[in-house]
C-alpha cells in the first residue's frame, strides 16, 4: 500500500479513511483532522489563550503538540490526583514534554493544595474514585482557566472515547448528559469555553502520533480505571468497527449533526438554574456546589 498523499510505503492504514499515510503525511493527517475540528465547530480564532488538561497520556501530549505547531498560544494545566505509582510517574511525562517544546505548564496537585487524593477523598465522601475525580478535575479546570485569562480549554477526549461516552448516555437515554455532549461548550456564567479538538482522530492515530513524533506518554492506564463501564463500550464500539470501519465516526458525528440539538433546551434551562456556590463562587444547582461538599468530606478526619 502506498501513502494517499506522496506515495511513499505506509507506516500506519486507517480503514475508516480507507486510506493509508507514510510518517510525515500522517502527522499532518492528524494536523488536518484537528484543524477540520476546530474550524467546522468554531472552536476558537486564532489569537486565542488556550489552556490544554494534560494527563500524562497519550491524548492530551499529542494534542499540546498538534496546538503548538499550529502556532497556538496555548498552556498546559496538570492535576497531580494523588494516585500511588500512577501520579507521580504521569506528572514527569508532562513536565518532559513541556521542558522539550518550551511551553509553560500551570499544576495543581489535590494532596499539597487541597489535602486529600482520589482514592481516599473519594472514600471518605463515598464516591466512585472516577466521579470524584471527574468533578474535581471539571471544577478545577474551570476555575484554572478563569483566574488565568484563558479563553477556552482544551481537552485531550478523541473519538473512540466520545463515541463511548455517548453510547453509554444512548442506553441509558441520560437526555442531561446528552444536550451538554458537544465538540463545545460554550462559556457561561462561571464556566469558560471548553472544546474537544481530538473528537476527529482514533485512540490508536494519537498513539501513533506520539510515537512517530517522539513524544514519550504514559502507557499504563488509571489504575482506577478497571470496572469503569466506558471499558466495555469501547469493546463493543471495537467489534462494530472492525466488522464495518466508520461506524464509530458515523455514530458520532451523525448525533452532532442531526439529534444533540434536541437535548439543547433541556442544558440550557438547566443552566439557567445555576447560581453561585456560597462555598468558592462556582455555578452550582445547590446551596453548595459538588466540589465543595467532596473537599468537605475528604478533609474531614
Ligand atoms: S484518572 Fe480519574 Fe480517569 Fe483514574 S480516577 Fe478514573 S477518572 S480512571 S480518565
Ligand atoms: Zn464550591
Amino acid at each position: 500500500m502506498k501513502c494517499r498523499r506522496c506515495r511513499a510505503p505506509v507506516v500506519i492504514e486507517i480503514r475508516r479513511h480507507n486510506a493509508g499515510f507514510c510518517s510525515d503525511c500522517f502527522v499532518r493527517h492528524c494536523q488536518d483532522q484537528v484543524r477540520k475540528a476546530i474550524h467546522d465547530f468554531a472552536m476558537f480564532e486564532e489569537g486565542a489563550r488556550v489552556l490544554v488538561a494534560v494527563s500524562g497520556g497519550k491524548d492530551s501530549l499529542a494534542l499540546w503538540d498538534v496546538l503548538l505547531d499550529m502556532g497556538y498560544e496555548v498552556d498546559g494545566l496538570y492535576l497531580g490526583l494523588g494516585i500511588e505509582g500512577y501520579s507521580d510517574e504521569s506528572v514527569v511525562y508532562v513536565r518532559d514534554f513541556a521542558a522539550r517544546r518550551g511551553a509553560t505548564l500551570v499544576e495543581i496537585d489535590l494532596p499539597a493544595d487541597y489535602g486529600f487524593d482520589i482514592p481516599n477523598g473519594s472514600r471518605a465522601a463515598r464516591r466512585v474514585p472516577c466521579s470524584a475525580c471527574g468533578l474535581s478535575k471539571r471544577h478545577l479546570f474551570d476555575r484554572a482557566a478563569l483566574e488565568g485569562g484563558y479563553d477556552v480549554v482544551a481537552t485531550g477526549h478523541n473519538l473512540d472515547d466520545e463515541a463511548a461516552v455517548l453510547f453509554g448516555n444512548v442506553l441509558r437515554w441520560s437526555t442531561e448528559y446528552l444536550g451538554r455532549q458537544q465538540p463545545v461548550l460554550p462559556a457561561a456564567n462561571g464556566f469558560p469555553r471548553k472544546v474537544k479538538p481530538l473528537v476527529r482522530l482514533a485512540e490508536r492515530e494519537t498513539a501513533a502520533y506520539c510515537v512517530l513524533r517522539g513524544i514519550d506518554y504514559q502507557v499504563e492506564e488509571c489504575p482506577m480505571a478497571e470496572g469503569n463501564r466506558h471499558l466495555g463500550y469501547k469493546a463493543a464500539l471495537n467489534a462494530m468497527e472492525a466488522q464495518s470501519p466508520g461506524t464509530k465516526h458515523a455514530f458520532l458525528f451523525g448525533y452532532f449533526e442531526r439529534a444533540s440539538k434536541l437535548f439543547a433546551p433541556e442544558v440550557a434551562a438547566e443552566r439557567e438554574e445555576l447560581h453561585p456556590c456560597s462555598g468558592c463562587g462556582a455555578p452550582t444547582l445547590g446551596e453548595i456546589c459538588a466540589f465543595c461538599r467532596l473537599l468537605d468530606r475528604a478533609t474531614t478526619p
